[in-house]
């Protein structure tokens, strides 16, 4: 038994992160390219596609006009539709993207119930069925009061359609408002047939233990995940939250300077380099559109030459006016 453990692959078998970066190029140059695993565009200009790899993600970029966001892997890539789940795989790894109306099927909780339990059964049956990161969009994110709020039945829903899908461990999440159609709910994913690691972040309390103030089912998302062979770190959605509370309301760039803060903490306990350079590609989620000129800003002075594409996008909590996800590789 053990002489078996020992025959596992070791880490330099293990496959190489998906390389994520943005593209000027059309989604159909990107698409032929070899080693396409998910081309994403931005906005409501991309044109449709019949190819599951092409996702269009409604939120607006702020500098048009916007790349494409394109993650390639080595090997080949097949892909294809199971119902309304889109998906691809290649070189041990797997995408999928599921889009919902959430008319059809009894509103926020309902369809991410239906979401998270579709995405779930369809992992489950692949080989690639260790989920890292999840991103979660969703119309009119801060509508409705106290529990009745849209981001709290979703996170209902979400649980509920999971059941014990990551009892051993949450994946890295992005979960924000859209201003595309009211009634999309869009959920992509990356998984690996290897496990990675979840990263927290020192400085915030973890999400799954949020107090009862922030709604009745706590958000069930790690900061981070290293990826399998460690070679590249997926960051959640980080926003200027310190221990649990919400830091710096209705001042933009002073939420940005706390989220620099947390993604600083989060690298160091992830034992990756510090700081980000021109391989990391990084989003900017900004609220108010009258905010972006000054994100922007801040970001080129303090993060200079590194890939940050700024969308409108909401903060899933109302106080929060900004929040960065992304990538950053060894
Ligand atoms: C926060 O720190 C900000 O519900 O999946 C960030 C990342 C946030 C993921 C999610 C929510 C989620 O609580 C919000």
């Amino acid at each position: 038994m053990v002489e078996g453990r020992k025959s596992r692959r070791v880490e330099s078998d293990l496959v190489r992160a998906p390389q994520v970066s943005y593209r000027m190029d059309d989604p159909s140059a990107l698409l032929a390219e070899p080693g396409t695993l998910a081309v994403f565009g931005f906005g409501r200009h991309v044109a449709g596609s019949g190819d599951p790899r092409l996702l269009r993600v409604p939120l607006e970029a702020f500098d048009g006009p916007a790349p494409c966001e394109l993650w390639q892997v080595d090997g080949p890539v097949q892909h294809g539709h199971q119902g309304a789940l889109c998906w691809s795989a290649g070189g041990d790894w797997l995408f999928a993207a599921l889009e919902l109306d959430e008319r059809e099927h009894g509103g926020p909780a309902g369809a991410a119930r239906l979401a998270y339990a579709q995405l779930r059964d369809f992992v489950r049956g692949r080989d690639e069925r260790q989920v890292l990161r999840i991103w979660n969009y969703q119309a009119a994110i801060n509508q409705g009061e106290g529990d009745a709020e849209r981001y709290k039945l979703f996170c209902d829903g979400r649980a509920e359609g999971c059941g014990d899908w990551f009892a051993a461990g949450y994946p890295a999440a992005t979960a924000i408002g859209h201003h595309g159609d009211p009634h999309l709910l869009q959920v992509y994913l990356l998984a690996s047939a290897r496990a990675g690691t979840a990263v927290e972040n020192p400085r915030q309390v973890s999400a799954w233990r949020y107090p009862r103030q922030y709604g009745r089912t706590s958000p069930g998302f790690a900061r981070a995940m290293r990826l399998p062979a460690e070679d590249a770190l997926a960051i959640s959605g980080t926003a200027a939250v310190v221990g649990h509370a919400s830091a710096h309301e209705g001042d933009a760039v002073a939420q940005l300077g706390e989220i620099l803060l947390n993604l600083d903490a989060l690298l160091a306990n992830a034992g990756m380099p510090a700081g980000f350079d021109t391989h990391a590609p990084l989003k900017a989620y900004v609220r108010h559109p009258a905010d972006a000129a000054r994100v922007r800003e801040k970001l080129q002075r303090r993060l200079p030459g590194v890939p940050v594409l700024l969308l409108h996008g909401d903060v899933c909590r109302s106080e929060l006016l900004v929040e960065l996800d992304g990538w950053r590789y060894a």
